[in-house]
């Protein structure tokens, strides 16, 4: 029988909104998967609203958690996963790849999924510092990795504008070590279309490679990247590694939540002039009215074969 599976999820928590563990755990909860979160941040809010407050973890906090957890058995052969997202500041990163070590000695058979989250749309919105610890520390400890376009060619340092571009640069990451690697949206569409890329390293060293097609919607949301590689997570472990199945349905949810909550969004949203004004709270990922789209994803985009 198929192990459970147990999340250790190192993302932000936000009171009110949903990014990091906020977007992350439920659907990885619905999926089936029990989720350990540790909360990197607390903010009020996320860093896209006019004001921000509240308290980052440090390096010194995350080590006191983890050996709570070492101390009374409840980490060593635990994990099935470890996931990890937005860090902000380069010591915290530095220890996350400290931690990925001792916890992989610790659940030999565990999954690192990265999400390398430092920006989107050609603008970082963590420290520079930051991208060298990725990409020489971080990359080479993931099992599966989820940037989108800007962070693939940060990490990678090779414009991805053609499809031969795509393929050099998930070249790149196999050539790191990492067995799969899904580009969660790129610019290779059209202005209707996102496309994803979805790559994964066979055993006997050829790689299987996927392209979906996602209709773009006319705002950007907050929290996606998270969503999708917590969906991913969930339905390749639920699914025995089938990249295709995994795709399709992290592609379907993903549409789903992102119509309902732009719908809503303009239902909702009016000023005093009867403008409709879209604030960062209005779209804010409907994901609790959701459930319904995450247990059971309408597949209408196929992935195809490239
Ligand atoms: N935006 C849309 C409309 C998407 O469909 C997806 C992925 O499915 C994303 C964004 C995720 O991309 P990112 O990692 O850039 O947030
Ligand atoms: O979705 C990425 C993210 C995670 N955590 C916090 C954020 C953001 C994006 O703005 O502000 C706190």
């Amino acid at each position: 029988m198929k192990s459970d599976g147990r999340v250790l999820s190192l993302q932000s928590h936000v009171v009110s909104g949903y990014v990091g563990n906020k977007s992350a755990t439920f659907p990885l909860q619905v999926l089936g998967l029990e989720v350990d979160a540790i909360n990197s941040v607390q903010f009020s809010n996320h860093t896209g609203y006019a004001h921000f407050k509240g308290q980052v973890m440090n390096a010194q906090e995350l080590d006191e958690l983890l050996e709570g957890l070492h101390l009374n058995g409840l980490s060593v052969g635990k994990y099935s996963h470890l996931l990890t997202g937005y860090i902000g500041s380069e010591s915290f990163l530095k220890a996350v790849g400290k931690s990925v070590q001792v916890l992989k000695q610790d659940n030999p058979g565990m999954t690192y999924v990265c999400d390398p989250v430092m920006g989107d749309n050609g603008a970082m919105y963590v420290p520079a510092e930051l991208l060298p610890i990725y990409r020489e520390t971080i990359v080479p400890l993931a099992d599966i990795i989820t940037p989108n376009q800007y962070e693939a060619e940060l990490l990678s340092e090779k414009k991805i504008e053609t499809e031969a571009d795509v393929a050099a640069v998930l070249d790149w990451f196999h050539d790191k070590g990492v067995k799969t690697v899904v580009l969660s949206s790129t610019d290779l569409g059209n202005a209707e279309q996102l496309i994803g890329i979805a790559s994964t390293k066979e055993d006997e060293g050829s790689c299987t490679r996927l392209r979906i097609a996602m209709p773009r919607l006319p705002v950007n949301f907050t929290g996606t990247g998270d969503l999708f590689a917590a969906l991913l997570l969930g339905w390749l472990f639920r699914s025995g590694h089938d990249l295709k199945m995994s795709v399709e349905n992290t592609v379907a949810t993903m549409q789903s939540i992102l119509t309902a909550t732009y719908a809503h969004a303009v239902a909702t949203s009016s000023d005093a002039a009867g403008d409709k004004k879209l604030t960062p709270a209005s779209l804010e990922l409907r994901l609790v009215q959701s459930l319904d789209c995450i247990r059971e994803p309408r597949v209408v985009i196929k992935a195809t074969r490239i």
